[in-house]
């Protein structure tokens, strides 16, 4: 019997899942088990054909994790800390794939992961308070809360020059190699990009092909990755100490253990700095020589005198005088891109077959269907490679049509630079969590530990909503103006801003030109996110 009197207004549609995750990266696949621990009706959508986010999409020859493998790993198992056993100081693609398909299935996490399955769109139901979540196959779900774990490097960018897509022979986009083998042996190849992907896959295409010809548009700065199998006895001592390890890289600045610098490159005698220099580029390690000094990345005297090093040792590895300048970077601060492991990279200049063409004298006019024709002539190849980067930290998010508050797209909200609260939540679009998106430390530190710090504090936070009967979380304006004024005054005070890099955005034509990251440090940041929850979510509206 209907005993109402007056017409009710319709009951909110129930959620059909609690939470949405986007990505079945290492992002995805950490949020998904953290969310079902909390009993949570969660699904995981990927677009890839199997879970690994960026270690499923890169699978090009050389691809290899710049991080050590024994640091660059989930932390939130001791057991899994010591049944995993790595093989090489730097992991390879193929090894991490691997070890994330061995933590999807150890912790049962595939039932609720769809693969080949992109969203597309997502849109806030402000009466329900549900994402409404629609899937390239057709599919629509509603849920409470939506985590895009869509990783940072992971929306590939093309490049930016008249007739792409006219050349008549094969080409590959490093992010989006094909996952049967690719036989370039007795080609001319071409590879377009000497970012941290051109960097590893053209010393592994330089023994393979007729001919490879580098088109080089930056030169980068690289440093020895020394990269060796892991012994048996090293393994073992790690293992032993992985509980403190792992704390001390919660603790620390980068996620990273290492000591850090407390001097000045210009307090020290050009042969102490050398011979600091030398110990970090022997270190193997791409923070070896950063971490030398206090200023290399906030004063540009400072910063010059460690550039200089790097360019003496690509005039010592390289033996034809004109390719090693061509290669020795002039016009960026060393370090403010992220620079590259080199595993026989500049070496690779030294095999017969292998040319450099300098882009900044010889620009590229057009792709043409037989090759590349720059401003002097016309380079002719049987397949061209792109190593050409991404639309970073924000390009996985706008890619998908994700409505807000009053129909306005965070694509509209973010069309002069993301705007967030922590990098975490943004006002306008409730219940919405970005794992290592923009106005976050994560692209500047070891992406593990940033990542689980993440997935952390976004599963405590729905913890709390859901025991105190609350149903949204959104950010303030205020909070959120200042989060984003405070991440670009930190951003100021040092050589990052000024250098177009995928950090600001200026790899990317029409982008907004914004410093992306936080670069106060995981540590700071993490005691801030931590602050902010027990103030009760400080800077957040909870309803
Ligand atoms: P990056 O680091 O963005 O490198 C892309 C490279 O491609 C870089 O050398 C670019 O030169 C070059 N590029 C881009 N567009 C063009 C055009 N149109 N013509 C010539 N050259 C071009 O991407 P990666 O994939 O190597 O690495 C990305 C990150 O992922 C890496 O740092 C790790 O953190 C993981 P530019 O420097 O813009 O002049």
């Amino acid at each position: 019997m209907d005993t109402r009197t007056t017409p009710a207004a319709p009951a909110a549609p129930a959620a059909s899942l609690d939470a949405v995750v986007v990505g079945a990266g290492l992002s995805g696949l950490y949020q998904l088990h953290r969310l079902r621990e909390l009993g949570m009706r969660t699904r995981v959508f990927e677009a890839g054909d199997d879970v690994g986010g960026t270690w499923y999409w890169n699978r090009y020859p050389g691809a290899r994790c710049d991080i050590e493998s024994m640091s660059y790993s989930y932390s939130f198992s001791p057991e899994l800390d010591q049944e995993w056993v790595w093989s090489e100081k730097y992991a390879g693609q193929p090894e991490i794939l691997r070890y994330l398909r061995h933590v999807a299935d150890r912790f049962g996490l595939r039932e609720d992961i769809t693969l080949g399955t992109r969203v597309t769109r997502a849109v806030y139901d402000e009466d329900g308070r549900v994402w409404r979540i629609t899937t390239d196959t057709g599919e629509s779900v509603t849920a409470r809360f939506l985590v895009m774990a869509s990783g940072s490097n992971s929306a590939p960018k093309t490049p930016d020059v008249p007739g792409f897509g006219s050349f008549a022979g094969p080409t590959y986009h490093t992010a989006r190699w094909p996952r049967e083998d690719v036989d370039l042996t007795g080609l001319r190849v071409a590879v377009i990009g000497t970012g941290s992907s051109g960097v590893q896959i053209i010393p592994e295409l330089a023994g393979r092909v007729a001919g490879l010809t580098v088109f080089q548009r930056t030169p980068a700065y690289a440093l020895p990755a020394f990269n060796r199998p892991l012994s048996a006895a090293e393994v073992a001592e790690r293992k032993a100490g992985y509980p403190e390890f792992r704390r001390a890289q919660r603790r620390s600045k980068g996620g990273s253990v290492v000591e850090l610098p407390t001097r000045s490159a210009l307090e020290v005698t050009p042969a102490e700095r050398t011979a600091t220099y030398e110990a970090g580029w022997q270190s193997g390690l791409l923070s070896g020589l950063l971490r030398s000094y206090t200023d290399l990345l906030v004063d540009a005297e400072a910063n010059e005198t460690a550039a200089e090093f790097v360019r003496g040792k690509i005039a010592s590895i390289v033996a034809d005088e004109e390719t090693a300048e061509r290669l020795t970077p002039r016009t960026f601060p060393f370090g403010t891109k992220r620079p590259c492991l080199d595993s026989g990279y500049y070496a690779a200049y030294n095999r017969p077959g292998v040319s450099l063409v300098d882009l900044s004298a010889t620009p590229i006019e057009e792709i043409t269907p037989k090759g590349v024709r720059t401003s002097d002539r016309e380079h002719l190849f049987d397949a061209m490679v792109f190593a050409t980067g991404f639309d970073a930290l924000t390009g996985a998010l706008t890619a998908v049509e994700i409505v807000g508050r009053g129909g306005v797209t965070l694509r509209e909200k973010w069309a002069d630079g993301p705007r967030s609260c922590l990098g975490l939540l943004t006002a306008g679009f409730p219940n919405l969590f970005t794992v290592a998106g923009p106005l976050s430390p994560s692209v500047l530190t070891n992406m593990v530990v940033s990542i689980e710090q993440h997935v952390e504090w976004i599963t405590d936070c729905v913890a709390h909503l859901r025991d105190r009967g609350l149903t949204q979380i959104e950010a303030d304006p205020a909070a959120e103006d200042a989060w984003t004024a405070h991440v670009a005054e930190l951003a100021d005070q040092t050589l990052y801003p000024a250098v177009a890099s995928w950090y600001t955005g200026a790899n990317v034509p029409g982008k907004a030109r914004v410093f992306l990251a936080y670069v106060g440090g995981a540590d700071r940041y993490r005691a801030e996110c931590d602050a902010v929850a027990r103030d009760g979510y400080r800077g957040f509206a909870l309803s």
